[in-house]
């Protein structure tokens, strides 16, 4: 007897639940109450489309949503980079065309970076919050010798291989976005951050020519910038009821100079996106991704500019146009999970100088 009421009830629970989860789908679709209650992020006072997957823009955008009043995110993102090809201007070049000007030519590098951040909205206009990464980067050089009493008219030359790495925290970038505007299907808010000096500049390792000690690492291996950095930036978001895009200009200005006398150059980003809603809990990005930045200014003396490319203050600046697919989950109990996957397409580089490979994102948000 008790058997068969307990099994009456677990069927009758079995049965419900294809039937709820298609009454979820269709409340999604007509952003129901229920929804914002469960899932609601940014919804309700300021607009209608909380409950969609493409209600945040792709992963590799940063500071593209405010949040209503009272809200928490907390943000984990693991972003993985590599380079390989040694472009001079748009113009790829071999190894030895590096070891023609220098002794040590950089073969590769890859970079790793794992980005934590809060987000917490005092009120609906004013979302705060801070993203601290942690990063390893990782680069291969190849160092070229004359042999030593090789005695011959046309000096031998030796190659060796080596490999020098830094790890740890870079800068930590506190943010304040205020919202300018918001309606149903637009919205408009600025970005006001600063990146502060946290990462190291210091960062040092043995190479093939320092004799086993460790010596200061060439620019791109530090871990922070060293300076105040100011970021501002303004953000458009565009909600229908079929797709949403948006857009992005942002840029990085660098203040002073830091302990080690130079300052990295100025960045400046335009981007823009488009996403499509293809299930209640998931849509599909485009995004358009434009790049630029300085040289550095001032230099830091106890590297050598002579001996490689990344010691040079005058081979660091660049161009950048990339694109990229992405892919957003909308998950129970405030989860998102998103992956992005961006193709650099065209790059033109103060040179020699390692150009980017295709890049990948993955990112974990939680709303409470
Ligand atoms: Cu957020």
């Amino acid at each position: 007897m008790k058997l068969n009421t307990l099994s009456a009830a677990c069927l009758s629970t079995l049965f419900a639940m294809p039937v709820m989860a298609e009454e979820m789908d269709h409340s999604n679709m007509d952003h129901s109450k229920m929804n914002h209650a469960q899932m609601g992020h940014e919804g309700m006072a300021q607009h209608d489309h909380s409950s969609r997957a493409d209600s945040h823009a792709p992963i590799g955008v940063m500071g593209d949503h405010t949040h209503n009043e009272g809200e928490w995110m907390l943000s984990y993102r693991y972003m993985t980079m590599s380079m390989t090809d040694t472009l001079d201007g748009t113009k790829k070049v071999s190894d030895d065309e590096v070891l023609a000007g220098f002794m040590v030519a950089p073969k590769s590098m890859t970079m790793q970076m794992h980005m934590f951040g809060a987000m917490y909205a005092p009120s609906n206009a004013l979302t705060v919050g801070f993203m601290l990464p942690y990063i390893e980067n990782d680069m291969k050089l190849v160092m070229e010798m004359p042999m030593m009493g090789s005695g011959m008219a046309m000096p031998m030359t030796m190659r060796t291989n080596f490999e020098t790495q830094s790890k740890g925290i870079g800068d930590l970038k506190a943010v304040a976005l205020y919202s300018l505007f918001a309606n149903d299907t637009a919205r408009v808010h600025l970005n006001m951050g600063l990146s502060l000096p946290t990462g190291s500049i210091d960062e040092k390792d043995a190479t093939a020519m320092s004799g086993g000690q460790d010596i200061i690492l060439p620019y791109p291996m530090q871990l922070g910038s060293g300076t105040y950095d100011v970021m501002p930036g303004i953000t458009y978001n565009g909600t229908q009821d079929s797709y949403s895009y948006g857009a992005q200009l942002n840029a990085v200005l660098r203040t002073f100079t830091n302990e080690r006398d130079y300052r990295l150059g100025n960045r400046y980003q335009a981007q823009a996106w488009a996403a499509v809603p293809i299930a209640q809990f998931m849509s599909l990005s485009i995004r358009g991704d434009y790049e630029q930045w300085g040289n550095i200014v001032g230099e830091d003396s106890d590297l050598n500019p002579m001996m490689v490319p990344t010691a040079r203050k005058d081979l660091r600046a660049g161009k950048q146009f990339s694109t990229a697919v992405g892919v957003n989950f909308l998950l129970p109990a405030g989860n998102r999970i998103a992956l992005e996957y961006e193709v650099p397409v065209y790059q033109d580089l103060d040179g020699p100088q390692l150009a980017a490979d295709p890049m990948f994102t993955l990112g974990w948000q939680l709303v409470l």
